[in-house]
């Protein structure tokens, strides 16, 4: 947990005459670099040349899914609600939560929509149309969630813990929170990894506006929409959470009916996953060897690491392996570079990859209407002459 203190000096707070501390964050966050599909709400995501920069994503290059504009916040007001299945209901200001145990946990988000636009080559998906980027790891700090529910006293029957924002979403003609929801066992893992965090800070900094400020989760291993960003309630229950971004999104369907969205089940983990970084895609090569990056993601499982990285540049006859030069952790990506000969035949490079559970990419992902889990092989069009 980033203390109150702390948050003020690093949001560029001052100390006025009368000794009151009062923060003017805006001047402190560093400017985005990012490519936006949207602003207000935010949806945008880094070159891909800065993504590969370094195995942490500064905050600047970090994509942004947002569903509503930014709610505005006061953290000296902000509660933290815990109800339902618990003995002892709870409202926690920030300060508050400082009296928990400090965690810090390096891990990967992702947006289960990343290389969504992909799918569009065989039916026009909808959503944010997004190329490859909405993906980063941070370290995240904060305090684990299975302390504020043990304290709250779970009782025996719960199965699900349900997370609400304080974002307002217009839907269906009204307005409702983004909400997400993880299964209790997952919930109470207290320490280690895979232990879901009740974050504010990201990267060592305060969260920004755009990352959730001043509280969100961050659930190791599965997509970035159980991350709950604006974190207002925690709720929990014996099923799922009925919000609409548990209930009916995030679900990989091919008809959006509701036969279909009864069928099933609410995504949790993400698949394994790799891209090219740069070059960039239809990029002009010279027939020779050329020097490859990328980023590669094993499946959000707990222990799961990558073992292999494959490159082709001649349609998948022969596979060179890449070199990894990030760090080798569960629930984080690692980079790799390669180095791959070029011919006037190649029309595009291949990119596949393997994991130390069994997880691999397949050639290529059954369409979905939603345009989640892109993980088929990467396919990158080229230009040689
Ligand atoms: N309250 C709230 N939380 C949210 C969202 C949102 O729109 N509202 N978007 C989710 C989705 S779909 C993703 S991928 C991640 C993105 O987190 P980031 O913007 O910090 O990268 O936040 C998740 N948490
Ligand atoms: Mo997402």
């Amino acid at each position: 947990m980033i203390t109150r203190r702390e948050m003020l000096l690093a949001s560029g707070g001052i100390v006025i005459a009368g000794g009151t501390l009062t923060s003017s964050r805006a001047t402190a966050e560093e400017a985005k670099q990012l490519v936006y599909h949207s602003t207000s709400p935010n949806n945008a995501e880094p070159e891909l040349a800065d993504l590969v920069q370094s195995w942490i994503t500064p905050t600047k290059h970090f994509y942004v899914r947002s569903h509503a504009p930014n709610p505005t916040i006061d953290p000296d007001a902000f509660e933290l609600k815990v109800e339902g299945m618990v003995n002892r209901p709870a409202k926690l200001s920030l300060k508050n939560l400082e009296r928990f145990k400090n965690h810090s946990t390096t891990a990967t988000l992702t947006c289960a929509g990343n290389r969504r636009s992909e799918y569009n080559a065989e039916g026009k998906v909808g959503g944010v149309q997004w190329k490859s980027g909405a993906i980063g790891n941070a370290t995240w700090q904060g305090i684990s969630l299975a302390d504020v529910l043990k304290e709250a006293e779970v009782t025996p029957d719960a199965k699900h813990v349900w997370f609400e924002g304080l974002d307002e979403i217009e839907k269906g003609g009204g307005i409702i929170p983004f909400g997400g929801s993880i299964p209790i066992a997952k919930a109470m893992i207290d320490s280690g990894p895979a232990a879901p965090l009740l974050a504010n800070g990201m990267n060592g900094a305060p969260l920004t506006a755009d990352h959730g400020f001043p509280l969100r989760t961050l659930v190791p291993g599965y997509i970035g929409a159980r991350s709950v960003k604006w974190l207002g309630r925690i709720v929990v229950s014996d099923r799922p959470s009925p919000n609409h971004y548990v209930a009916t999104a995030y679900k990989l369907v091919k008809n959006t009916d509701p036969i279909e969205w009864a069928e099933s089940g609410p995504i949790y983990r993400y698949p394994i996953n790799a891209a090219i970084c740069t070059p960039k895609a239809d990029s002009q090569l010279a027939v020779g060897e050329i020097d490859l990056t990328g980023y590669v993601l094993p499946t959000g499982r707990p222990g799961t690491t990558v073992k292999k990285v494959l490159i082709s540049a001649d349609h998948g006859k022969r596979w060179t392996e890449a070199t990894m030069v990030g760090k080798d952790r569960e629930f984080c990506w690692q980079l790799w570079s390669a180095k791959v000969k070029v011919t006037a035949a190649t029309k595009r490079l291949m990119v596949r990859a393997l994991d130390s559970s069994g997880g691999f990419m397949p050639y290529r992902v059954p369409w979905n209407a939603k345009g989640y889990l892109q993980n088929s092989w990467y396919k990158m069009p080229v230009q040689v002459n």
